[in-house]
Parts: C-alpha cells; structure tokens; sequence
C-alpha cells in the first residue's frame, strides 16, 4: 500500500539485467507467525551491461543479515531494494536472512496461510514477498530447497522438481524435506506447500516410454472429489504429447488445492497450485460447468510446462507470449476432447462469447491495451481478457493463416530456438512464420503484429453485389479500428475472413471460385483483409447467395454486414458452419431487442422467428448443447455494449420481456424438451453429450417455471421443487433452483433454504448459493436487498477470494439491473466494497473495481453517480496501486 501516484512501468525501457542469479539455495523455518528464510545465492556479473549496483527486490520483509562470499558488507535498503555497491568482478555467494509473516498475509501474493497450512503465489511479483531476488522473468536460476515445520501441523512439506532427501529433526517435533528443481527457472515459478493433505496418485507412462507419478494433494475430507482432475491431467499429458510433441520433463509432477486463491489456478514448475473451485469436484457438489473448468484449468497449467516454464517471458509485458498461446492450447485441448464437429462448435462458441463479454468492452473502455501493453503501474491488473483471450485469438488466426500442419511446424521451430530462454511474442510470431515461409502470415508479418501493438475491436464491414448477367457475386470488405487510449489513429490489421455462400433457396453450400481461378476450391475458404478496402469477386454463381462471413469467429473484430431477417433465417435454418448458425439466430434476437430498447420499449417475437427457433428446439441432428446455446438470449451487458448510450433498466425490461414471450410462445416445445432430453438414470457422467441434455433440460425447465408464474399456475414450479429435491446431482439441483429463484416463484425462498442446510459444510456450494441469489433477474429491486443483506450473512467473508467474488462479483458484474440503480445504491455499495477489500487484498480489489470501466456509455442519472461513487474511490489517500491505476484510467486523468 502506498500513497500518491505509483510509478509507471513501460515496455521501452527494458533493459537486461545487471546480474545473472545462477543457482539458489533457499532454507525456510516455516512458522505461520514468524517465518526465516535463508538464501544462498551463486551471482555472476552480466557483462553485456555496464559495471553497476546490485538491486534485489523486496517487499514486506526483516532483513536480518547479508553476507557476500561469507563476509558482511555494506548495504542498504531503498524504494522496496537491497542495494550492494562494489560487488567482487568474479561470482560471488550472496547470502540474505529475512524473516516474513505469513499469517498477516491477506493478500495472498507471496507466502501466505490458508485453512492452517502454508502456501505461495509469486507470479507476478510475490517472490520479492518472500526473500529479496532479481524478480523479473529474465532472471532464470536452479533451485535447491529446503523446508523445515512442525510435523504434526504440516506433515506434507513439497516444493519444485524431485524430493531428494526427506527426515526428522528436534526429536521427531519436526521435520523437513529437501528438493531440487533441474530446470533453470524465473522467481515467478517457485512454489512451496507445508499442511496437512491427503492425495491421489498415479503412475503414468508416456508415449515416449517414461514413467511420472502424478499427485493431486487435497484436504482430508476431499479425496472423493479429485478423480476428475486427475483424469484431466492424464488426458492432457496424453494430446500434449500427440498433438505438438511436447512430453512431460518431470517424474513428478503435482497438482495442490488450496482454498484461498486469488485466481483460478498457478503454473509452478512441476508444483502447480489450484483455487479449490478447479481441483473438487463430484456428481453431488458440483455441476457440468465446473467439470469443464477443471478440465480446462487443469489442461491450461499443465500446458505451461511447455509454453511459458521451458520457454518464458522476457519481461511482463509479454505476457501473452505464454498466456495467449497457452489459453489457445486449453482452448484445443477441450475441442479435441469434445470430438464431434458440433460439440466442437459449442466449445468454440462457448469461448467466443466469453471474448464478447469480456474482451471486447475492455477494448472499448478505459483499461483498452494492446495484446502486448506499452505500459502498466500495477501488472497484476494486466491479467487481462485482452492479454488471455484475444492474445488467444491472435495465435488462433496465425493457425489460421498458416493451417493445422503448419502451426504445429512452428511450435516445433520456436521450441528448437527458445528452450530454456526468457523471449518476447516477436519471438514467437517469427518462429511460426519462419517455419511457413510460403504463407500469408510470413509474407505480412510485420503488418500482422499490429495484432500485438494496437488495441481496440476492428470493425470489418461487408458487402455484396450480385451481377445476376455475369454470374457472380462481388464482395466488398473493409476494416477500421476505433480509438482507445492513447491511439486514436491505427493502421490496418491482417485479418483472415473464413467464409462460405449459402443457396437462397435450397441453403447448399456452393463452391467457391474467384475470379481468375481455373476451378473452384471447395465450399469454404479463407480470405486475406489486410488493405483498407479490397474486393474479392467470386465466378459460377447462377443466383444471389447469402454470404456466411467470419465463420467460426475467424478474427476477433465485429462484423458489419446488411444481412436481413430473411438472409439470417436462411443461415440459421442451413448454414454448414455451426457458429455462423448460432450467430444467425443471437443476430435476429438482438436485432429485436435493440429495436425495442432504441424505440417505445416494446419487443416482439415475430411468428417467423418462433417458427425458426421451434425448427431448431425440434432438429433431429444437432446437438442439445448446441440448441441449448441458440434458444438463450444474448446477455445484458452484450445488448448494452452495441448501444451508444446505455439504460440498464431498460434493457432488463426489454430482455425479460422476450424471455417471457419465448418461454410462452415454445411452452408446448419447451415440455416436449423438458421429456426428450432427459438423462437416462444411470449414474452422473460429465460427458460432452450428457451435460449438454441436462444443459438443455435446465433451459427448458427455467422457461415453463417463467411461463407458470405468470399464468400464476403451481404446475411446473412444483416440478421443479420436486426436482430440486430429488436430483441425485448438482447440475439438476442447481438447474431446478435457478429455474424457480429466476422465475420469482414462491418456492425459491424454501428451495435456498434447504440448499443452505444441506451443503452448509461444502464450501464451494455455498459459493454458488451465494452467486445465485445475487445473480437473480433483478425484480422491484428486491435482488440488490437481497445481496446487501447477504453481506452481513455468516458464511460471507471478503478474506476468501472465492467467497468474496460469489457475491460482489455476481452483482457488480453479472447482473446490470440490479446493480445500476437509479437511487446510486449500487455504486455506493461497489465503493464500499471496493476501499474495505483494498485494506485486504488490493489485487481483488482492483479486480472488482473494473465493474465501472464503461460508466461512460451510461445514461443519466447513473453515469452522474457512477462517476461520483469512481471519485469516492479514487480520493482515499491510501490506495494500493492495484486500485489507484483502475480508478485513474476510469475517471480518464
Ligand atoms: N499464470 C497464472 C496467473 C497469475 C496471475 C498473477 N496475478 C495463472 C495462469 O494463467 O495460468
Ligand atoms: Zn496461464
């Protein structure tokens, strides 16, 4: 915590280090009060740079005592660094006593206590939290540790790479293990755990003949929930090695759950740390969404063994270099696993509406950043949707770009130049086109990394023309790029434009030849858009087509085209590529829902549109996950981000009343669904196909619950209580729950109750009975009293990260109506909850402050309020730089 305005870090001014740390030998005596830490440090001059003083980072530590070469020297502790000056030209031992507390550290960055045990998190900055070091990625260095505890209280004693020495000491009160990790590593990865914990364990052999143990340590009770993670870490040992060649280095390799985290999960060598929300998970306490989480989360930091730990980061601001490629790896990886063309398109889409959600209002707010940021005071806050899932996107498009085969030729070559180095994403971008010379991606790379340097959404624009005289068919495609801070002017992007043309009236796929071209080249086909304006006139086209643009999100910009209702229906009702089919219909619903909101308030489901979607509710071959994604609406916050100027009351009102006319017009379908996608009673398996029905089933469910409240009619409200009882999972438990509390229904209040009693000693479940209530579709402001009550409830604590997000966030973020009120209790409530979680833990803190980010685009009264309550913050004197930086660049001085 600091006053004032912090220091602004910025990419040009990298320069390499003074120092090289070549080994570390770190010794803990771990006591929760009072922790000593003992580093040994072998340090070598870098020569490549000027003589100079040596500056170590630290944070929150006693320094007890520093030897060079065993003898005391001179030193001094400035601006958070150990300064030595007139260090030996040759290597020297360094060696820094500190002690630490770890019991007082809220803010989980460093070495912290959680449920009694002992548990670290250095990425970005925390390493400097525990023992004074060249904190920054480029600084790779071999660590041997050792740790020492009471024995009893913290009988599991793990850090990086292999154990290699283990035994009692004080007469068998204590005990301590030593480890060594072979592979040099930046600070960031270093991990230790002391606790009691049980684990699962398995031996694997991989394709290329070696033997691992795997071990996921949990806490006692919470064995029967690990198999999942344990599953999805084979399976990702398993495509890691099939897909790109990459096999596990270590014998060992751990996974450890822990209650309080900051994040989903952490990447440390061979010791990956977890939230508890990616690592538990049964039948009973958790649903289908959390299954695939976890195997995501799980696939994601096992994939940074290879891209970000072998290969990493030369400095923070390229984060994406490991975030991007490797949220792009998670993002195969469950592809892959999902199998069928269909159940990869729910993925796909899956994803792409989490970019639409996230990505793109932080590209159009005051947080917008390039993919590679210039320039950061807090990096933490750089953990961004941009830096993760658009920088995915990046890596995505140069797949595209170069093909399957030819991305995986890249990896190959960016492996065989960087392992073992710390590198930039210009790195990689060359790596990938230098093994595709002859592709689109080499031949404009340059201009492709604009990917990387200029942030905002583009804009691509199209246009047809048909010549109904020379049969073909002229597209205009144009691209722009709106300001964001600090680049109001930006050049063109590389954007790779997957499409296809539909048949107006049969809906075939019609094969695709541009002008020029002596045949066809199939039915889809990637165009180039690199120019401002270009043209691409396509040949043998008997009648108009309907063009199915950007299929599969090929970019990450927003389309404009002039579809109308009628093309849309057509590409809903036949479009071969799933996306585009599901884009069709959010299409034609939005288009309704901004009619209304833009005129008298009034929306209506039109018997074309009803008839469209029943076709799909109905269809024989698609998948119910995929009809599950189309017949849900586009979300509040999607509607409010292609609007000028925002009322979020309105725009509740307007989507409540579609949600009603759909749930009443599909009544007899949505009974029809509510039958047919039943899962067989033979036992809870998470599998793409069956979670999908459930998924499918819930909608339907929640829609005949809407429909019979306003008919005032007990029926299915009372078979969804009866459900919510007797389901023998939690995807139906909570599915019955949501449909009654999302319906207003009298028996939501008994159903919470019960679902408070029964999982009252299950934590993560209290979390979603707490994200339930204040994620509720807002009603006479009854869902904001509920949620400002809750805080006073006493399960709810801002100390636990996850418990903290269940309620603050699910209101701040989740639910626009409840949260923008025209009284300003809302904002005042964010303020409030913004300054208290500051004092514990600034990085969640700043995490919930950037719920204001697009207070501009509000109406009157609440962006006056809004504003006033960001003021509010940004005045105390006292704020971490976490939130200093988010309330700085909102207010936009
Ligand atoms: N690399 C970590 C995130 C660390 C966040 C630090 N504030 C998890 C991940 O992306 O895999
Ligand atoms: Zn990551």
């Amino acid at each position: 915590m600091r006053e004032g305005t912090a220091a602004v870090t910025r990419r040009e001014d990298y320069a390499p280090p003074a120092y090289w740390i070549k080994t570390v030998d770190l010794t803990f005596d771990l006591d929760p009060a009072k922790t000593l830490v003992f580093n040994r440090m072998q340090i070598e001059r870098n020569e490549q740079v000027p003589v100079q003083a040596l500056r170590l980072d630290g944070e929150d530590l006693n320094l007890t005592r520093v030897l060079v070469n065993g003898e005391s020297v001179s030193f001094r502790v400035e601006n958070h660094q150990l300064v030595l000056e007139n260090l030996p030209a040759e290597p020297f031992t360094l060696e820094v006593r500190t002690t630490c507390a770890p019991e007082k550290n809220t803010q989980l960055s460093g070495l912290y206590t959680s449920s009694g045990g002992f548990f670290t998190q250095c990425e970005a900055q925390g390493f400097r939290r525990i023992t004074y070091f060249l904190d920054r990625p480029d600084v790779m260095a071999v660590y041997t540790v050792t740790l020492k505890a009471d024995k009893a209280r913290f009988p599991v004693l793990l850090s990086n790479g292999n154990l290699i020495e283990q035994g009692e000491l004080d007469g068998g009160h204590k005990h301590y293990a030593k480890w060594s990790d072979p592979f040099p590593k930046p600070s960031y990865l270093f991990a230790l755990v002391a606790a009691k914990l049980v684990c699962r364990e398995q031996k694997i052999r991989s394709r290329s003949g070696r033997d691992h143990l795997l071990q996921v340590y949990v806490r006692a009770g919470d064995l029967d929930k690990t198999e999942h993670a344990m599953r999805s870490l084979i399976a990702s040992v398993a495509w890691d090695e099939a897909r790109f060649g990459l096999s596990l280095d270590l014998d060992r390799f751990m996974i450890v759950a822990v209650s309080d985290f900051n994040m989903g999960a952490m990447e440390n060598k061979g010791l990956n740390i977890f939230n508890t929300k990616y690592v538990l998970a049964n039948p009973a306490t958790a649903t289908d969404t959390d299954f695939f989480g976890i195997e995501s989360v799980v696939g994601h930091e096992y994939f940074h063994n290879w891209t970000g730990n072998r290969v990493t980061c030369r400095d923070w601001f390229q984060l994406s270099l490991k975030e991007g490629l490797t949220v792009f790896r998670d993002q195969e990886f469950s592809q892959d696993l999902a199998g069928s063309p269909s159940a990869r398109a729910v993925k796909r889409i899956d994803d792409v509406r989490t970019l639409r959600q996230h990505q793109f209002p932080e590209d159009a707010g005051p947080m917008a950043h390039p993919v590679r940021p210039d320039s950061y005071m807090a990096i933490d806050n750089f953990y961004t949707a941009t830096v993760y899932d658009k920088g995915a996107e990046v890596v995505r498009m140069m797949q595209t770009l170069v093909g399957r085969e030819g991305f995986a030729r890249g990896m190959t070559l960016y492996f065989e130049r960087h392992d073992g180095q710390a590198v930039t994403c210009d790195d990689f971008a060359q790596a990938i086109a230098d093994a595709n010379p002859d592709s689109a991606l080499a031949r404009q790379l340059d201009q492709f990394k604009r990917w990387y340097s200029q942030a905002g959404t583009p804009r691509v624009h199209a246009r047809g023309y048909y010549n109904a005289e020379m049969r073909t068919y002229r597209l205009e495609l144009s691209q722009s790029c709106p300001p964001t801070p600090g680049q109001p002017d930006k050049a063109p992007f590389v954007i790779p434009v997957a499409l296809g043309l539909v048949g107006r009236d049969d809906g075939r796929a019609l094969p695709l030849q541009l002008v020029g071209e002596n045949a066809a080249a199939g039915t889809e086909r990637v165009l180039v858009l690199s120019e401002t304006t270009q043209h691409f006139e396509f040949v043998g086209l008997d009648a108009e087509p309907v063009p199915s643009l950007l299929r599969g999100f090929s970019a990450p910009v927003v389309l404009e085209d002039t579809l109308s209702d009628a093309e849309l229906l057509i590409l809903l009702a036949h479009d071969h590529d799933p996306f585009n089919r599901w884009e069709a219909g959010q299409r034609l619903a939005l288009n309704r829902l901004l009619a209304a909101v833009k005129g008298d308030g009034q929306v209506h489901l039109d018997a074309p549109v009803i008839d469209a979607l029943r076709a799909v509710l109905h269809h024989p071959t698609l998948d119910a996950a995929f009809k599950e994604l189309l017949l849900t609406l586009p979300g509040e916050s999607y509607i409010a981000e292609q609007l000028e100027e925002v009322d979020p009351q309105r725009i509740h009102a307007v989507r409540e009343s579609l949600r009603l006319q759909l749930a009443q017009a599909l009544h007899a379908d949505w009974e029809w669904a509510f039958d047919h996608y039943q899962v067989a009673n033979e036992g809870y398996s998470p599998d793409a196909a069956s979670a999908g029905r459930r998924g499918l089933v819930n909608l339907a469910l929640g829609n005949l619950c809407l429909a019979a409240v306003e008919r005032q009619s007990p029926l299915w409200p009372g078979k969804a209580y009866q459900r919510f009882k007797d389901a023998d999972n939690m995807t139906d438990r909570l599915g019955a729950l949501s449909a009654l509390v999302g319906a207003h229904s009298e028996l939501a209040e008994p159903a919470l109750e019960r679902f408070h009693a029964l999982f009252k000693d299950e934590a993560l479940v209290i979390d979603k009975w707490f994200a339930l209530q204040a994620s509720a579709p807002e009603k006479d402001g009854k869902v904001f009293a509920r949620a400002r009550q809750l805080l006073s409830h006493p399960d709810f604590s801002l100390r636990n990260p996850n418990r903290a997000r269940s309620l603050i966030t699910a209101l701040c973020f989740s639910n626009p109506a409840a949260f923008h009120r025209r009284d300003a209790a809302g904002y005042v409530f964010w303020a409030d909850r913004v300054l208290e979680l500051d004092a514990i833990n600034p990085q969640l803190a700043a995490r919930v402050a950037r719920a204001m980010d697009r207070w501009r685009q509000l109406a009157e009264p609440y962006r006056s309020a809004a504003r006033e309550a960001i003021a509010r913050v940004a005045a105390r004197a006292e704020l971490s730089d976490d939130v200093r930086e988010i309330v700085t660049r909102a207010l936009g001085d």
